[in-house]
């Protein structure tokens, strides 16, 4: 399998995320990346190619566009404030309070981050633009006949909204890679997304339509972050109605009951029967994952890739979360030999 990968992920390098009550060192850094590609070359897994340029239009056709020339210029503004630390909101437009978009860009970062433990630091709109060009360079492979490919993408997407970043994303890279292979000739896109944590964004992306159908499985919104969406009631709405659907699951949910989830989804994708299946990679699913709380295995990650493979459909992979550094890049590796063990 090939991977798509580029070093400009270092770009993204914040030094603090709000945890806890405490500025931390953040959860997604780069070294999550360069464990990962080293785990690439160590099984050779294949080739490892550079992103193409595919310019602003693919991720204007799933963002708003204010919204991007504000995470364009949100570091620089922040700079020009006079502020010190990294870029973080402190106040938001909360419930019967006006949504006219400040001016200020305290206001504005309010007004477009959905959670504030990711800041904004220089670089970072640099490095989501990469990172979106290696989806979109992964979904160009597929459609230039590859079964499958890994964009390894850093910063990840799958919380970024059509107009909210946080939860470390900014661009959503599975949706803008959706969006270019429903631009160039397919009718129906999958995304599965396996991260431990619900796909807020990518699900709000899609919400009114039927061209793309998602489901997740995470971590229940009542225990986990993002805490408000991923619910089993949310269903989609309008032409989208019944195109999204959520296996939330408790604390210490083990691989048995992740997989029968992950079985009842494989067989929803197969009813819709997509020309092309997305696979949102998180491994924060992992048994000691430092933010997370389910209870897989590393093998459990060679079995479900297996699992994945039985839809026997063209699969992108995009890398989301996982955040125990010296395990990730086993367990990710796992799905993908997986997949191809069983392809
Ligand atoms: C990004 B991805 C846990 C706080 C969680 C943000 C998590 C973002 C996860 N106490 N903070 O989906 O892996
Ligand atoms: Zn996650």
């Amino acid at each position: 399998m090939e991977t798509i990968f580029t070093e400009r992920h270092r770009l993204r390098n914040s030094k603090t995320e709000l945890f806890g009550g405490q500025l931390v060192e953040p959860f997604e850094r780069p070294s999550r990346a360069e464990y990962i590609i080293g785990r690439v070359r160590e099984v050779d897994l294949g080739p490892v190619s550079e992103p193409d340029d595919y310019g602003m239009d693919p991720i204007l056709a799933i963002h708003d566009a204010d919204f991007i020339a504000f995470l364009q210029g949100a570091w620089s503004d922040w700079q020009s404030a006079g502020f010190e630390g990294e870029a973080m909101p402190t106040v938001w437009p909360a419930r019967r309070m006006s949504q006219k978009i400040p001016t200020n860009i305290e206001g504005r970062l309010g007004y477009y981050a959905l959670a504030c433990e990711t800041t904004i630091s220089e670089g970072t709109w640099e490095a989501a633009y990469a990172s979106a060009q290696v989806a979109l360079t992964g979904a160009q492979r597929l459609n230039d006949g590859a079964k499958s490919v890994f964009s390894l993408c850093r910063p990840p997407g799958h919380h970024a909204a059509i107009d909210m970043y946080g939860g470390y994303c900014f661009v959503n890279n599975a949706a803008v890679a959706a969006q270019h292979l429903l631009d160039t000739g397919a009718k129906r896109i999958a995304i599965l997304d396996v991260d431990f944590h619900h796909g807020n964004g990518t699900q709000d992306i899609f919400d009114a339509r039927d061209d793309v159908l998602f489901i997740s499985l995470h971590g229940d919104p009542m225990d986990a972050f993002p805490h408000f969406l991923g619910h089993a009631d949310e269903t989609g709405n309008g032409n989208g109605d019944g195109f999204t659907i959520n296996y939330p699951m408790p604390p210490n949910t083990d691989f048995k009951t992740w997989r029968e989830a992950l079985q009842r989804a494989l067989a929803q994708i197969a009813d819709y029967a997509p020309d092309k299946l997305i696979i949102s990679l998180g491994v924060d699913t992992f048994e000691s994952d430092p933010i997370s709380f389910f209870k897989l295995k590393s093998e459990d990650f060679t079995t479900y890739g297996a699992d994945i493979a039985t839809l026997n459909l063209p699969t992108l992979f995009v890398m989301e979360g996982g955040y125990d550094i010296a395990e990730i890049s086993v367990n990710t590796i796992n799905v993908l030999q997986g997949f191809e063990s069983a392809s």
